[in-house]
């Protein structure tokens, strides 16, 4: 499979967008043959207070963003949560933590270990991001059953330290390297609109290109502003940029589930028809992201049909070697 570069990622964004559009399809139905979308449930388990400066984050205690602060949640209510979405259809349950990071010493991991062990029970795939990891905390995360860790590059490596100051893009690549060496699956990916250039994006995808193994999902967030953010006052991103970048996503990284992830609720029926239709095949299902709004079930559900688009089954998780 040829890795792709800066140069040849910009000559396929930059090709007339049909032409894009129809190869983006051609690598997607070659390698994604079910016409399937797979359904995510997100839930943040400990929400605010976060001592990163993350510009676009509601949950950065940097800001005044109005949102209150709050503990880890309860085992029970976030098993309730998970049976909930499940019920719902979602076959993959990711809970979210606003920290820096995590490491084993931590008293609050042997929660999130416990809370996994519980959720993966249900038979759904588990999915956590939990900031920094160290490769032991990284280590037990898989063995409770975690199947996949989402630590998004979120931009440019250039970009940016305009975005966060707190922690650096290495600090990004080296917890992912060690979620990579403990066995678990790298969700990766990054947000459009925070006022990077359509370069930036692709220098992000072009990072992407290098990881090995490939990263299992790659969500395209575009930046939902939050009020008390740097970012508050950002524009939407013209839909046929976000249309382009998951089609160019698509064709660097075949393999990989392309997640329509933040902003769904700014984007019509049919932009998001033309996302799947250039390879995107993954959404955050429910009515909530972490703490931002995503469109209802119901309409979800509806849009799928009318496209005739299936959901995907869980994937099994595969044994530690
Ligand atoms: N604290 C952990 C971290 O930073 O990796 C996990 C939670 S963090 C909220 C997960 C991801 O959500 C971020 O990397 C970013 O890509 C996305 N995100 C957060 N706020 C967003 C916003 N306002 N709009 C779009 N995406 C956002
Ligand atoms: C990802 O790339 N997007 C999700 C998930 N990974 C954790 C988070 C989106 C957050 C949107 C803003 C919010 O809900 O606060
Ligand atoms: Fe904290 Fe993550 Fe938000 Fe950054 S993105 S402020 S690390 S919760």
């Amino acid at each position: 499979m040829p890795r792709y570069n800066l140069t040849s990622l910009r000559a396929l964004y930059e090709q007339p967008f049909f032409d894009l559009l129809l190869q983006a399809r051609q690598i997607y139905r070659a390698n994604w043959p079910e016409h399937e979308v797979q359904l995510c449930t997100l839930l943040s388990i400990k929400t605010g207070g976060c001592s990163e400066d993350c510009a676009y984050c509601s949950q950065s205690s940097h800001y005044d963003t109005g949102l209150e602060k709050e503990t880890l949640l309860p085992l029970d209510k976030i098993l309730e949560t998970a049976q909930r979405a499940q019920a719902n259809g979602s076959t993959r349950f990711c809970m979210g933590a606003a920290w820096k990071g995590v490491s084993e010493h931590d008293a609050k991991f042997q929660s999130v270990l416990e809370t996994v062990r519980a959720v993966g029970k249900l038979g759904m795939e588990v999915c956590v991001t939990l900031g920094q990891l160290t490769p032991e905390a990284a280590r037990q995360l898989r063995a409770a059953g975690v199947t996949a860790y989402n630590h998004n590059l979120d931009t440019s490596p250039e970009y940016y330290p305009n975005i966060v100051t707190t922690h650096t893009f290495q600090d990004r690549l080296d917890t992912i390297r060690a979620v990579q060496q403990a066995g678990m699956s790298v969700c990766c990916g990054g947000i459009i609109g925070m006022g990077e250039s359509e370069l930036d994006r692709l220098k992000m995808l072009e990072v992407l290109c290098t990881f090995d193994p490939a990263p299992e999902s790659v969500p395209i967030n575009c930046l939902m502003p939050m009020a008390g953010t740097p970012l508050e006052g950002q524009p939407p991103v013209d839909i046929f940029q976000i249309v382009r970048l998951i089609a160019t996503t698509r064709l660097a990284l075949p393999k990989a589930r392309v997640r329509l992830s933040a902003g769904r609720t700014r984007l019509s029926r049919e932009g998001q028809a033309l996302c799947f239709f250039a390879g995107a095949n993954s959404i955050f299902y429910g009515d909530k992201l972490l703490t931002a709004a995503n469109p209802g079930v119901d309409a979800d559900r509806s849009l799928l049909e009318e496209l005739g688009l299936g959901i995907t089954k869980p994937e099994p998780l595969t044994p530690i070697m």
